[in-house]
């Protein structure tokens, strides 16, 4: 094995002789020993309110599956306390926290706070991915932007449970919603360290240099867990550390393909398992612009995505400058 990060010396090839399955599908299809986890809508948080195991992730919808199902072996319970729900199965637990992102960088603060306190409290202490989605990403100058607000607040509240720990930071997406949208968090996590993925391709986000902000975000570019799923971060037209130069969005949407590709041509060295993009169960398409829908969706399916796996959503990238992002999650079966 090439260049092997320390948690997966920590965590041990040997140890993980048990899958965690999770699986995600744009199919409402529970296998035989699964249950329903989650299911994601795309739609203001009032209208779906207390329904358990259904989480609504306040962005437009804009083309693709209207629903994202999460499927877990054995049984699922649903419970929730404040500002947080979440639902649990025997290796699996997610959480959502949302509140308001008025002051962004003490939200993130107690909204990580709190997670991570609920996941320590129910025995999954580990993050495997955050998804964030904070209302006005791209207000404010310089460093008072409130995405560098936002990574100010969550890396106080990372540091804060876990000091002398030298993890990799969790995977993660961050993108914006609009104005009167709640601040959101979406927080999967583990009973063990996931596995961390840099891209060759990108300088890791926790060393992006202070140029970005007073403190670098804390994503990996991806996780991967139980030796099955990797999830990938959220990806966009950024290479090095610089967004590209002279971005059209076709410029971007290859970039952002370039990412993803080289990202997953270094799982086979680093993971010991080879991920590719027929892997992917489920993708989310961030875009900043409604009307660059159809061009990418075009160049992305020219690009090998399948694009009914593909959800479209409007948001806001933390870059002002970009244009577009993609997640995903990947499994082996
Ligand atoms: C980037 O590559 C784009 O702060 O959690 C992508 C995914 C981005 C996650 C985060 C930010 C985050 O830097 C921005």
């Amino acid at each position: 094995m090439a260049h092997a990060p320390a948690t997966w010396r920590r965590t041990g090839l040997a140890a993980e002789c048990s899958l965690a399955m999770l699986r995600t599908s744009i199919i409402d299809q529970p296998g035989s020993n699964e249950s329903l986890f989650a299911r994601f809508r795309f739609c203001k948080a009032a209208e779906l309110t207390a329904t358990p195991g259904l989480y609504c992730v306040e962005l437009e919808h804009l083309a693709g599956p209207d629903t994202e199902y999460w499927f877990v072996d054995g049984p699922t319970e649903h419970d929730s306390n404040g500002a947080i729900r979440w639902s649990l199965s025997k290796d699996q637990l997610l959480l959502h926290w949302h509140g308001s992102g008025d002051d962004i960088q003490k939200s993130a603060r107690s909204a990580y706070a709190d997670l991570l306190a609920m996941m320590q409290q129910l025995g999954f202490p580990h993050i495997t991915k955050g998804w964030n989605h904070i209302p006005l990403i791209n207000e404010g100058d310089a460093d008072l932007e409130r995405y560098r607000q936002f990574c100010v607040g969550r890396a106080e509240a990372l540091d804060r449970a876990d000091p002398l720990a030298d993890r990799s930071p969790p995977a993660g997406t961050a993108v914006g919603s609009s104005s009167d949208s709640a601040f959101q968090v979406f927080v999967l996590a583990g009973k063990r360290p996931p596995v961390p993925l840099e891209n060759p391709r990108q300088v890791s986000a926790y060393k992006y240099p202070r140029q970005y902000g007073p403190r670098s975000p804390s994503f990996s570019r991806a996780s991967y867990q139980s030796g099955n799923n990797l999830f990938v971060s959220g990806t966009a037209a950024i290479a090095g550390h610089e967004s590209i130069p002279s971005a059209t969005l076709s410029k971007q949407v290859d970039e952002t393909m370039v990412n993803w590709l080289a990202l997953l041509d270094a799982s086979q060295d680093s993971l010991g398992t080879g991920f590719d993009l027929s892997d992917g169960d489920s993708f989310r398409l961030y875009l900043r612009h409604r009307a660059d829908l159809s061009p990418t969706l075009a160049q992305l399916q020219q690009n090998g995505l399948d694009l009914d796996k593909v959800i479209a959503l409007r948001a806001d990238i933390c870059r002002s400058e970009l244009l577009v992002e993609l997640d995903g999650v990947l499994r082996k079966r």
